[in-house]
């Protein structure tokens, strides 16, 4: 933050250095990959015979590459999925890569692609489902302390800084469990013992920001559908009975504008029908221009965006796939190169003494302008000099601050009267609104609500090229 010295005080719940770090991220990538891609399930039984896992032209650098190339600045990857077959060489069970013939069982798919990560910049994260079909311990206490923490401990441990832990919900019942394919039942609320477990990675990682249904640092969306709800709040109150597999979706999709704690969501979806790689599915890829709608309706409501990407069963990013996700991330660059507001006057209704609204064409995070203390409803004007064409606005509030704004419009000059031509509730850390190409020569933002002073970082317009034609 740039004015230490007449910083307006916070407001509500504030996110952790953490969770700030996160809400730069914006998009990264699922990688759903194990033994069910190679017997076209999206859940193993876990009765899967490890000789079956076998990418014989595995990649890290193909499959990094092609996460890269969308923009994605994170990967997250499901080292051990409901089947229980652990990607890494786990001292925890036979039930692991070892055991394939990869590499001659001396393989390790985490660490190769912890480490690819690594090198093309990209952060990297684990998937550890809680939920284990093979285990035969699954159901007793020991399966909760001697096999899922010391995994996690394992992967927190062996493979350099972890962004993210992702910690589902989903508990089937039936399973292979060691030979005794039954049927086994837990009590969600306390079997797992989340709040010990997540100390482990507190302590281990604390720089990983701790997903589940409900936090600590990130929240489920409520769908995997490839949406934020609008609003979308980065607050959320959990109720003493509301927990991981227990609480309703719908809340998730919107969060609570009162909310008493900051755990801004996260929009997982897949660019294919299913989470992992299925044959008959190579058709069904989604389009650039599909992905730029999710983009728009997931980090344009504040949310993040974490797009799953199933390695095939050569251990590659398809080529449908990966041509989709080229373009999609050329696009994205095109589109944000260039702030058409750069170089505008501005003109703001009010200023704190000390700030300066050009801090909002620079682009960073780290700068803001904000109002005195009892201006709730700013309202600020872009002269642009000349006529502008554009069709994106981008707004970010200030979050180290809290969420402090409830409503606010955009308004167009045309034929010498002001349009409004878009309009929200949270903002947040990131607001996007897709419009009409739009040519004018000057844009107005109007606050018209909030709990206390704004404190914003940008306000930016852009011209989306044309997208071309896929596939
Ligand atoms: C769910 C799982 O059941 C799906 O297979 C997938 O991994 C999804 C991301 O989370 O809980």
């Amino acid at each position: 933050m740039g004015y230490e010295s007449n910083l307006p005080a916070p407001y509500g719940p504030i996110p952790s250095p953490r969770q700030l770090k996160w809400h730069t991220l914006e998009t990264y990538a699922f990688l759903h990959f194990t033994t069910n891609t190679f017997t076209d399930k999206e859940w193993g039984y876990g009765d899967e015979d490890p000789a079956i896992f076998n990418p014989t032209q595995f990649s890290a650098k193909q499959i990094v590459s092609s996460l890269k190339a969308a923009g994605l600045k994170a990967a997250i990857l499901t080292c051990k999925h409901h089947d229980g077959f652990c990607l890494w060489p786990t001292k925890t069970t036979k039930h692991n890569i070892s055991a394939s013939p990869y590499k001659n069982g001396k393989g390790d798919i985490v660490g190769e692609l912890a480490r690819e990560c690594q090198k093309q910049g990209l952060k990297f994260g684990v998937y550890l489902s809680p939920w284990d079909r093979n285990s035969a311990l699954y159901g007793s206490p020991e399966y909760v302390t001697k096999i899922y923490c010391e995994q996690l401990r394992e992967l927190l441990t062996d493979y350099g800084p972890i962004f993210e832990t992702w910690h589902d919900g989903a508990n089937g019942g039936d399973g292979y469990y060691g030979g005794k394919r039954e049927s086994r039942q837990i009590d969600r609320t306390t079997y797992y013992d989340w709040p010990t477990t997540w100390q482990m990675i507190r302590e281990l990682q604390p720089e990983a920001c701790i997903w589940s249904d409900i936090g600590w640092d990130a929240r489920w969306v409520g769908t995997e559908r490839g949406f934020a709800g609008d609003p979308c709040w980065h607050t959320i109150t959990i109720g003493p009975n509301e927990g991981v597999g227990q609480i309703d979706s719908k809340k998730l999709l919107s969060g609570a504008r009162d909310g008493k704690s900051w755990i801004p969501a996260e929009v997982d979806f897949s660019i294919r029908p299913g989470w992992f790689w299925h044959e008959k599915e190579n058709q069904s890829v989604k389009s650039p221009e599909q992905l730029m709608k999710h983009y728009l309706e997931s980090v344009g409501r504040g949310a993040s965006m974490l797009l799953n990407v199933p390695p095939d069963r050569r251990g590659l990013i398809h080529e449908s796939d990966a041509s989709s996700l080229k373009i999609f991330g050329a696009h994205l660059k095109k589109t944000f190169s260039k702030n058409l507001a750069v170089g505008a006057k501005l003109t703001a209704s009010n200023t704190r003494p000390g700030s300066d609204p050009k801090h909002l064409l620079d682009g960073s995070w780290e700068t803001a302008w904000y109002t005195e203390d009892r201006v709730l409803t700013p309202e600020l004007t872009l002269e642009l000099g000349r006529p502008k064409t554009f069709n994106i606005i981008r707004l970010r509030e200030a979050v180290a601050l809290g969420q402090r704004i409830d409503e606010a419009a955009i308004d167009i000059w045309q034929n010498n009267a002001w349009i409004e031509v878009a309009k929200a509730q949270s903002i947040g850390s990131c607001r996007l609104w897709r419009i009409p190409q739009t040519t004018t020569t000057r844009v107005r933002l109007r606050v018209t609500r909030a709990a206390t002073c704004p404190a914003l970082s940008s306000f930016e317009l852009f011209l989306e090229p044309l997208m071309p034609t896929w596939p």
